[in-house]
């Protein structure tokens, strides 16, 4: 006999899944008592933090990984940020405490009363194991299923009295010991139907998005691009939370602007638009339009059924990006068409007082290590980072395809945690710090090496912008006066430095990124939106 909570513990150990992520109650206690040795627990002290900092985490260590979150308010308090972790596809297995058996009915205090029900539409799958023996299990389905295409977050709500039940040993022995893989790939039919497409068309560009790096696909999209001369589009920066292909690479044209008419202005002159590994298209603002050129096809490869099957128009097949991407690159002959013109070179940085958001990025990008990441949260200034950095190797951005803030800070530190090894800068606005700002005490507590950059402009700058877009005038509500961020970072035991000039700026990011622990750069800029 063992008891439910050693055999999961087991469990997460075959898994490799020994890295927490939790804020905790009450309700989760006897989960953690004798915690094991070989276990690591991540505190942040608010759950949309704690989901931040797990979804970073899986993403850059590319496993599922584990949040407990404190039952009802917990979950609550996480909403958002498993709105974020969806959109991200990112594999979470998501536990949450509950009341003893014995008085949920009763509804006692803390009672999650309809534990299943509230984390949907954000999760995949949401159970609560009619019976204590059944804990394992359901954990096992909950990773299962949060790694299987399209990787997302997976729901288990746990009594709080079960941890300490028996169970038998051949109970669990087949449930921690089960391996589950979903890479399919797609039919030889339909790829070689793709082939010929790709190589009748006259001028066909690619798309190239977050789950060719996920599924660690980079260099295959780079020998497809090179093999059939296509120009490559990253997808609108709105819902591209991770790249798909080096944007220093000559055959890299640049991101797409996020309106349908303006897509379709874009790729003008392409006659097929080969979308990998990106939804068909995280639109927004709506700016109407068709969504292609006249005469244009489209093909997505999407291991998610939703993104294929929501998609405005084009065709699409769900399968791996790897894998399929692999049987492509083997079908379609070399092409002899004309090489794309690439995308240039961004304009030379200038300096002024304030400096521009562009020129805060040129800056960094004069001091950013070879492989370093960056995590990015500067609704302003995120192209500009995009064209001043143009970043060039795998698993080096990250950025919420679910637009809700606070993902930023939490997401940097559980970047950091998975890429011990790898400097990471997690760059952002200042208003977006405050959703996530308890995530400063985490990287203190844990001396996560993380340097943030903090961009100060003093107001909602993307909020004006919009309120431009859509005529709004007299919206209330988008300064930020004397918000003293670093002084809060400060307070929680971050190295800061507050800087204005160039040189000023170049030291401080230059001794930040060196620094062992967590350490945060506030530079002052230029309100308004800064596309270089
Ligand atoms: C959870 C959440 N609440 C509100 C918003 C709306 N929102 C989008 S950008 C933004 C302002 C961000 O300000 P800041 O980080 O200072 O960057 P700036 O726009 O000035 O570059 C807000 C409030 C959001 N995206 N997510």
């Amino acid at each position: 006999m063992t008891t439910v909570r050693d055999a999961t513990f087991e469990l997460f150990r075959r898994h490799g899944m020994t890295t927490m992520f939790g804020n905790p109650g009450s309700t989760e206690l006897p989960m953690l008592a004798e915690f094991p040795s070989d276990f690591r627990y991540v505190l942040g002290l608010q759950e949309a933090v704690v989901v931040g900092m797990a979804d970073g985490f899986a993403q850059a260590s590319g496993s599922v990984t584990h949040v407990n979150l404190h039952t009802a308010p917990g979950v609550g308090n996480a909403m958002g940020a498993l709105f974020n972790a969806q959109a991200n596809h990112s594999p979470l297995l998501v536990t949450a405490g509950q009341q003893v058996r014995a008085q949920i009915t009763m509804q006692a205090n803390l009672t999650n009363r309809d534990a299943t029900r509230v984390v949907h539409p954000y999760v995949k799958w949401a159970f609560e194991p009619p019976r204590a023996a059944d804990v394992p299990a359901a954990i096992a389905q909950g990773i299962h299923r949060a790694s299987l295409p399209p990787k997302g977050p997976a729901f288990v709500s746990i009594p709080m009295d079960d941890w300490t039940e028996e169970i038998a040993d051949a109970d669990v022995k087949w449930v921690t010991t089960r391996s589950v893989t979903g890479r399919a790939g797609a039919d030889p039919e339909v790829i070689a139907d793709l082939a010929r497409r790709l190589e009748s068309a006259r001028k066909p560009v690619m798309v190239a998005g977050p789950d060719v790096d996920a599924s660690g696909a980079w260099d295959l999209a780079i020998a497809l691009a090179e093999k059939q001369r296509l120009g490559v589009w990253a997808p609108p920066a709105t819902g591209g939370g991770r790249l798909g292909f080096p944007e220093r690479h000559p055959n890299f044209m640049g991101t797409l602007p996020p309106g349908i008419g303006a897509i379709a202005s874009t790729v003008e002159g392409a006659d097929l638009v080969l979308v990998i590994g990106s939804s068909v298209f995280a639109y927004y603002p709506y700016i109407p339009g068709p969504p292609l050129p006249e005469g244009c096809e489209l093909v997505a490869i999407t291991s998610d059924p939703d993104e294929a099957a929501r998609a405005p128009m084009g065709d699409a097949i769900v399968a791996d990006v790897k894998v399929t991407l692999a049987a492509l690159l083997a079908e379609v002959g070399e092409s002899d068409r004309e090489a794309p013109a690439g995308v240039g070179e961004a304009p030379p940085a200038e300096d002024s007082d304030p400096l521009g958001a562009g020129t805060v990025h040129a800056t960094l990008n004069e001091v950013l290590p070879d492989d370093g990441i960056v995590v990015l949260e500067s609704p302003t200034s995120t192209m500009a980072l995009r064209n001043r950095l143009r970043i060039s190797k795998p698993g080096s951005y990250y950025f919420c395809a679910g637009g809700g803030l606070g993902y930023g800070l939490s997401a940097g530190i559980g970047v950091q945690l998975a890429q011990p090894d790898r400097p990471v800068v997690c760059v952002l606005g200042e208003g977006s710090v405050q959703y996530a700002v308890s995530g400063f005490w985490t990287a203190v507590a844990y001396q996560v090496p993380i340097t943030f950059l903090i961009l100060r402009n003093n107001e909602y700058g993307i909020l004006k912008w919009f309120a431009e877009f859509e005529q709004v005038s007299g919206a209330p509500g988008l300064d930020l006066p004397a918000l003293e961020t670093a002084e809060i970072a400060r307070g929680y035991g971050v190295d800061v430095r507050r800087v204005r000039a160039r040189d000023e700026l170049r030291e401080a990011l230059t001794a930040a990124i060196a620094s062992s622990g967590p350490s945060l750069v506030e530079v002052d800029v230029a309100p308004g939106m800064s596309l270089f």
